[in-house]
């Protein structure tokens, strides 16, 4: 397929646009590449040194013999030549992951959450129009969040796939409906996804868009089999206290004497999925678009929960890490529950990834080489989600 890919410079973009490559898409990356000039403003950078994106490509072409495409471009901004490119390219396929992705970075400051919502609901609301105006079928597949449907208010009971059946009484007796499962953001970063998803409903209804919403976990690795073949493939490891996701900094922290940075109990409750995983179902999903006319489909793409005090438990035996319990900079629940059903991909083909000793044992090594880079000053999360909420001292002052 001629598949676009939003934001393929990051994190998720960068390796599923290798792995759609590397299964024979001819991809093209557009990116305006927010995400390095994020880590200049924060003064980190990734824990893995990542190439220019020209770099990238001619790595690529190098070692596949496989050209991708590049177009710098800012989806909120530059509207009219996102529909030139739409025009000229002719995407069966659109992949979605161009927004600001981080929760603690969406609540630092305002000049952070206003962006990030700008950014986020510009970007998506400028590609509905866009794909609408050319009149193009592609089929869009869109990065959403777990977060979207926010933790705990379910306690036990399963979350479903995007929807939910209610039923509510009516002067002529009891009907159901299904509808859009409620949000309940936990950051400005989540309630973006939220947004996203109104307008998705709307599009896909109002102009017969084919839509597939990803509702993904937390994503942990780093490597994938295309991301590992050359060094300067190398994907992003983000271990900062606004953009490192909880595991692999865990395994980070582990790796270079840190201590395991708990936000509270640990009492919380998360989806994970592996990177590998992620380009997959990303693949699945672009070969499995919904019909036009139909509401977008979701899909929960996570392949397994756990507790976060569990994860640190286990690291902790694996590497003899301490643990941290450390004031919670986020304001959320301390204790949850989390069951979520992922049986669309699971259907579908997917063949989970599921957290092994192995694959920990990768990403601490891969940490462990690049230990050197690591800023020791960075590591503590300080994004609070109020003003005045407390938070932790560093706790090493350099990388040994
Ligand atoms: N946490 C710790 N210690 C840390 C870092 C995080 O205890 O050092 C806790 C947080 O307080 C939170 C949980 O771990 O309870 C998850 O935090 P995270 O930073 O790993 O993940 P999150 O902020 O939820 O966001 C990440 C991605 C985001 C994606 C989301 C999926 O950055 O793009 O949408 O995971 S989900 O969490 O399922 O909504």
């Amino acid at each position: 397929m001629r598949v676009l890919v939003l934001g393929g410079d990051g994190f998720c973009g960068w390796p599923t646009s290798l792995y759609l490559s590397d299964r024979g898409h001819d991809v093209t990356i557009l990116d305006n590449l927010s995400r390095r000039n994020i880590d200049n403003e924060l003064e980190v950078q990734s824990l893995t040194p990542i190439r220019p994106i020209g770099e990238r490509l001619r790595t690529w072409k190098e070692s596949s013999g496989r050209q991708m495409g590049f177009i710098n471009l800012n989806l909120a901004a530059e509207y009219d030549r996102l529909v030139r490119v739409l025009e000229e390219l002719k995407p069966e396929a659109i992949v979605h992951f161009a927004e600001q992705r981080a929760a603690p970075y969406s609540m630092r400051n305002v000049t952070a959450k206003r962006y990030t919502v700008d950014n986020n609901v510009r970007a998506t609301h400028n590609l509905l129009v866009a794909m609408v105006e050319t009149g193009g079928q592609a089929a869009l597949a869109h990065l959403g969040t777990m977060g979207v449907y926010g933790y705990g208010w379910t306690g036990t009971a399963p979350i479903p796939e995007g929807y939910l059946t209610v039923k509510i009484d009516t002067p002529n007796g009891e009907v159901a409906r299904e509808i859009l499962h409620p949000a309940n953001p936990g950051s400005v970063y989540h309630m973006t996804k939220t947004l996203d998803q109104l307008m998705f409903a709307f599009y896909a209804k109002n102009d017969g868009l084919r839509i597939t919403d990803l509702h993904q976990g937390i994503v942990w690795g780093t490597q994938t089999d295309q991301t590992a073949r050359d060094e300067r493939l190398i994907n992003r490891f983000d271990y900062d206290g606004d953009y490192g996701t909880v595991l692999n900094r865990f395994l980070m922290q582990a790796a270079i004497g840190h201590p395991l940075t708990v936000h509270g109990s640990g009492g919380q409750t998360r989806a994970f999925i592996h990177i590998r995983d992620t380009a997959r179902c990303i693949e699945i999903a672009i070969t499995h678009p919904p019909q036009a006319g139909s509401p977008p489909m979701v899909l929960n793409q996570v392949t397994e929960s756990h507790r976060l005090r569990d994860l640190a438990k286990m690291v902790s035996e694996m590497t003899g890490a301490q643990i941290a319990n450390l004031p919670n900079p986020r304001r959320e629940a301390d204790e949850n529950e989390l069951v979520v059903c992922n049986d669309k991909f699971l259907g579908l083909g997917l063949n989970p990834t599921t957290l092994s000793q192995g694959l920990m044992d990768e990403v601490t090594q891969v940490a462990m080489k690049y230990k050197r880079r690591a800023d020791p000053t960075k590591i503590i999360a300080r994004s609070v989600w109020r003003k005045g909420m407390e938070t932790s001292e560093d706790l090493l002052d350099e990388v040994k």
